[in-house]
């Protein structure tokens, strides 16, 4: 893996392996660009298709829902169609590696995510969903969870349909809608909490594949900083993130296979 690194990435990935292997405490969170490499079209990409010409602003609002559920529960049965047979990448995989390793070291390693897919988990880390999950759903006006016993652990059920036909909730007349927090809607209180935790007490903050834009999840790097950690982001393109003490513009599935491998073999 570290072959494909020019001899100046070699050299950033020692530094923060380093600053990494003698972290007590850290805190990762990433956002759809560590699962760009699995195939899965990120916020920034355009939107393809049928979707074209709406903007992730217009369908992802509980205004557009009550507006037009049809239309926004279309969007996510095709993103769900979209997901279904994607895989983790190295980058996922870096990481559930890195949590196994923390188990029988005196290390924590917290991973928050943005993202709706399941990809994370996938690869066998445990990790916090700040929006929520592409694969669940519950009601849009009892917020019963649907179906119920899929409220218990976390299962993708086999039994998932494409078809954009709507379901009205068993328990009221409201309409099935996905698990996942819209814009302008509250973030899960205990994951929210867990990552305020998370990013308030690490010694190093990791930004994977995020463009920094979104709150509150954008400003974690920033409780993490006021709180005296380091901040490393890997992304390709520049973010809005300018407290990042170090940067890898490259692709999280480049960067995070030889990081890993140096923080675990130090
Ligand atoms: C809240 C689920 C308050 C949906 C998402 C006006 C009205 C209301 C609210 C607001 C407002 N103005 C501002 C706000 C706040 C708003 C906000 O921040 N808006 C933005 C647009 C300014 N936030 C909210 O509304 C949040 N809620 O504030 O509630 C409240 C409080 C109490 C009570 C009631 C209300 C909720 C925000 C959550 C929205 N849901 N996701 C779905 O998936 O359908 S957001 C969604 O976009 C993601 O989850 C993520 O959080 C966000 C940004 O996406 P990224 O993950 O960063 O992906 P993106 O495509 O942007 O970037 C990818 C990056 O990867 C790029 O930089 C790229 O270069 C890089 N990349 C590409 N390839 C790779 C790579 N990196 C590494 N490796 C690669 N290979
Ligand atoms: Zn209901």
């Amino acid at each position: 893996m570290v072959a494909e690194l020019s001899a100046e990435l070699i050299g950033q990935v020692e530094q923060a392996a380093q600053l990494l292997q003698s972290a007590k405490r850290v805190c990762i969170l990433t956002g759809a660009g560590i699962s760009a490499e699995s195939g899965i079209p990120t916020f920034r990409d355009k939107q393809t298709g049928l979707w074209e010409n709406y903007g992730v602003e217009d369908l992802a609002t509980p205004e557009a829902f009550t507006r037009d559920p049809k239309l926004v529960w279309s969007w996510y049965q095709w993103r769900r169609q979209l997901v279904a047979d994607k895989a983790p990448n190295p980058a996922h995989h870096a990481l559930a590696q890195w949590q196994y390793h923390a188990q029988t070291s005196d290390q924590t390693v917290t991973l928050i995510t943005q993202n709706v897919d399941d990809l994370h988990e996938q690869a066998g880390s445990s990790v916090t969903h700040l929006h929520g999950h592409l694969w669940r759903d519950r009601c849009g006006q009892c917020e019963i969870p649907y179906p119920e016993q899929s409220s218990a652990a976390y299962i993708k059920q086999d039994t998932i349909r494409f078809d954009d036909k709507l379901i009205t909730c068993p328990h009221c007349d409201g309409y099935i809608r996905p698990n996942i927090v819209w814009f302008g809607e509250a973030l899960p209180v205990q994951a929210w909490q867990a990552a305020e935790e998370a990013a308030a007490n690490c010694d190093v903050f990791i930004s994977i594949g995020t463009s920094s834009l979104v709150y509150p999840a954008a400003g974690l790097s920033q409780l993490a900083k006021q709180n005296g950690a380091q901040v490393i982001e890997i992304n390709p393109d520049p973010t809005p993130d300018t407290i990042v003490d170090i940067t890898f513009a490259e692709k999280a599935g480049l960067i995070l296979p030889p990081l890993i491998e140096a923080i675990t073999d130090l």
